[in-house]
């Protein structure tokens, strides 16, 4: 009888734990739900939208503390940063994450980020989705917040050939009405976000991976000749923001680098205002590219800055204690890279945890990009940032 109603008291105290547990492919949250808000082991909570979020098999339940490899450090990223001689370390972040608020208690914390770049609310789509009606709602909040933290805004973006509103990529243009509409976008939005930005990406992934022009609607109408007019109608809008060409798969040498400094290089010889570049680096975890310092000391020789842009480090799910110290390693060498160049004015991570990132979603069976998981515990990672601002 003892030995039954112990029995029975370890069942009840069994029980709700096993019910608070979400099943594969079970609703986890989303407004209104009441339910079970964590999942079964070997599947992760991951938001669809506000109103539903669903375990998914394949990703990691944590993807650190489990393992027993997390964080150790006490530094503040921020602060080492700017001990380092660094202007910035920053994130990015989207106006949605903006209501989960223990999100933004870390996010908020100045000595953490000094920066915030947003990662949509100031793109074509978002700012000027009809042709001359614009809206800056979603930009501006993502300024204010800047500005109430003390944080440096970084603008993001003027021209790029994604996320533009089809009255854009479907118009029927000729090189002068093309070229008056890219004036009134990037005029319109720097002026309205004059003295509120440190730097501008003005012009966006302008290459393909093998160094040749993108050939969006921009350079098709206007040719190369887009990049001078962006770059022209940001300096009068905005005198005193840093103005940049951002992209990807320029980190190390290579065709697309190479393309990328001829344009620069030929930009300052005509005088064209330009003041940096900016090198996302979306990496594989075990997979960087060699030569990182060296090739972006050849775009500071010209006279430039850089800045280290949309940084995260990708792998294969589920994530390993192996996996996560490649990461940490991987981290370290982006941001001594960084530190080794004294043009690299700072470090962006394109969203600082794996609950926010845009990895997932791109990559089928990819993600924990980002040096915290998505239950904001900290990584390896974040100790490989810390200590390499820190040597
Ligand atoms: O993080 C952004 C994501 O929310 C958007 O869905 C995506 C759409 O293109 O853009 C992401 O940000 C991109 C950035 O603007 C430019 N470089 C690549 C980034 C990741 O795709």
């Amino acid at each position: 009888m003892l030995k039954l109603s112990a029995s029975f008291a370890a069942l009840a105290v069994l029980l709700p734990l096993v019910s608070a547990q979400a099943a594969e492919w079970g609703q986890c949250g989303g407004i209104g739900w009441t339910g079970a808000t964590t999942c079964v082991s070997g599947t992760t909570c991951v938001e669809s939208n506000a109103y539903y979020s669903q375990c998914l098999p394949g990703l990691p339940t944590s993807t650190s503390s489990a393992s027993g490899s997390s964080s150790t450090s006490t530094a503040k990223l921020q602060t080492v940063a700017k001990a380092a001689g660094k202007l910035y370390f920053g994130t990015a972040t989207d106006n949605s994450e903006l209501t989960d608020t223990a999100y933004t208690a870390i996010l908020d914390d100045n000595t953490m980020f000094g920066q915030i770049t947003p990662a949509n609310s100031m793109k074509w789509d978002a700012t000027e989705p009809t042709q001359g009606t614009f809206t800056f709602s979603g930009g501006d909040q993502i300024a204010s917040l800047a500005k109430t933290n003390g944080m440096l805004l970084r603008g993001h973006n003027c021209v790029w050939y994604n996320q533009l509103p089809s009255w854009v990529t479907s118009g029927t243009w000729t090189n002068s009405t093309l070229t008056a509409v890219i004036q009134n976008h990037c005029s319109t939005i720097v002026s309205h976000f004059k003295g509120q930005v440190y730097s501008w990406d003005v012009v966006n992934e302008p290459f393909n991976d093998d160094g040749t022009w993108r050939t969006d609607v921009f350079f098709n109408t206007i040719g190369e000749s887009y990049v001078p007019i962006a770059l022209n109608a940001a300096r009068t809008a905005d005198p005193n923001a840093k103005l940049y060409i951002n992209d990807y798969n320029i980190e190390g040498p290579g065709a697309k680098a190479t393309a990328m400094l001829n344009l620069v290089t030929s930009l300052k010889q005509q005088n064209v205002p330009l003041d940096g570049v900016g090198f996302q680096c979306h990496f594989i975890v075990g997979e960087l590219p060699q030569g990182l310092a060296a090739n972006w000391a050849r775009f500071t020789a010209l006279g430039l800055e850089m800045a280290v842009t949309e940084l995260d480090i990708r792998m294969t799910l589920p994530s390993t204690p192996a996996l996560l110290a490649q990461q940490k390693t991987d981290y370290t060498t982006v941001i001594s890279a960084c530190m080794s160049v004294a043009g690299c004015v700072g470090v962006t991570v394109w969203d600082w945890t794996d609950k926010y990132s845009w990895v997932p979603s791109t990559f089928s069976g990819q993600g924990a990009a980002c040096p915290w998981d998505q239950n904001f515990v900290r990584k390896p990672a974040y100790d490989g940032i810390a200590g390499a601002f820190q040597a």
